[in-house]
């Protein structure tokens, strides 16, 4: 009797003992599988995540075991119609010394080579190239960067910058300019949107949204230099965004305006007469500081530019995106920007 009663305890005792191991094993594993799941929720980054629970000496999850560890599956949202981190109106001067350094140091961490980024915690609403026509601008490109890629990212966009760089010492063609980026950046990303600014105009406010709206849109409303108000009403120059639909509607803008003035009024022109109106924020949010700078050399105003004005709707249909012609010198990839040298038969100056 007394030899079955211990037979019985011990085999209590062995099967308590399984019980118990079984219990902690599992207990460990959730434990630090709530630690995976708060840690990828925070930086949206799962390689980084794994480098915090190795340090956490986390054995389950090293990377040498082939055992799939407690991940939760991440479903992205869209992002927010209105982008929650605006700030509104902004300080910008340019004064202060920056280099591509000091911008980089700044702004890297989120940005993947090329200028592009793209918010990680929720999908954006917008694919966005902004294409910038340059050329011997670079001290002026530095403080775009470091205004434009912490207000690009406030507004969760999923952008890339594109510096479409004239090759060569003839006429300036900002316009044609515009049409090699349009073309470019698409090979590289599939874009819906297309911002067109100059490299010297950054915006004072971060509610002034970089995306495309129903109709073409003139961002920069209320320049500095114009004493903040609009030139004249029918003004499209500065930064002004076009879908991709939109800018393939008008053919793109004129290859045909060499030197200084008038091809954004021929824009404004095309967007007209192929029935779409102008969409621009309120005076307000589309303040715009420009840097100031003498007049560049090869950009000359041209007295053959107005005449062509008054021809728009019948030249329309054949300059354009479809009479683009133009060599790709080379592409470079900053981790801030993408710098595209072209050559665009520019005549002698
Ligand atoms: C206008 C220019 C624009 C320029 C604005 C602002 C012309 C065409 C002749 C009527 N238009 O006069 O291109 O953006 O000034 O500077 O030159």
């Amino acid at each position: 009797m007394l030899k079955q009663l211990l037979a019985c305890l011990s085999l209590f005792a062995f099967v308590s003992l399984l019980f118990y191991s079984v219990v902690l094993y599992y207990n460990q594993n959730v434990y630090y599988g709530i630690a995976a799941v708060h840690r990828l929720a925070a930086n949206g980054n799962q390689t980084y995540s794994w480098k915090l629970l190795d340090n956490l000496k986390v054995t389950e999850v090293s990377h040498k075991t082939t055992r799939t560890p407690v991940t939760p599956k991440k479903t992205l949202e869209p992002c927010p119609e209105s982008p929650p981190q605006l700030v509104g109106p902004l300080n910008v001067e340019f004064n202060t010394q920056r280099t591509l350094e000091s911008v980089k140091a700044e702004t890297s961490p989120s940005l993947q080579v090329g200028g592009r980024y793209k918010p990680s915690d929720c999908i954006s609403r917008h694919k966005v190239a902004v294409i910038i026509p340059f050329r011997n601008r670079h001290e002026h490109l530095v403080h775009w960067l470091y205004y434009l890629h912490p207000i690009l990212m406030r507004q969760q966009l999923d952008y890339g910058v594109y510096v479409i760089n004239q090759d060569g010492e003839g006429i300036f063609n900002r316009a044609k300019l515009m049409n090699v980026g349009f073309v470019e950046a698409q090979k590289e990303y599939d874009y819906d949107c297309f911002i067109f600014s100059d490299v010297d105009l950054v915006p004072l406010d971060d509610r002034n949204i970089y995306r495309c709206y129903d109709n073409p849109r003139h961002l920069a409303v209320a320049m500095d230099k114009f004493n903040f108000h609009l030139p004249y009403k029918t003004y499209f120059g500065g930064v002004s965004s076009l879908s991709k639909q939109q800018f393939s509607k008008i053919n793109g803008c004129p290859n045909s305006y060499w030197g200084w003035g008038g091809e954004d009024d021929d824009i404004y022109r095309r967007v007209i007469y192929r029935g779409m109106s102008i969409s621009r924020p309120d005076g307000v949010t589309g303040k715009y500081r420009m840097i100031r700078h003498q007049r560049d050399k090869h950009n000359e105003p041209n007295p053959k530019n107005p005449g062509k004005l008054s021809r728009t709707r019948e030249t329309m249909d054949n300059d354009g995106l479809n009479s683009l012609s133009y060599t790709v010198k080379e592409i470079s990839k900053d981790l801030l920007f993408t710098f595209i040298t072209v050559d665009i038969q520019a005549p002698a100056s």
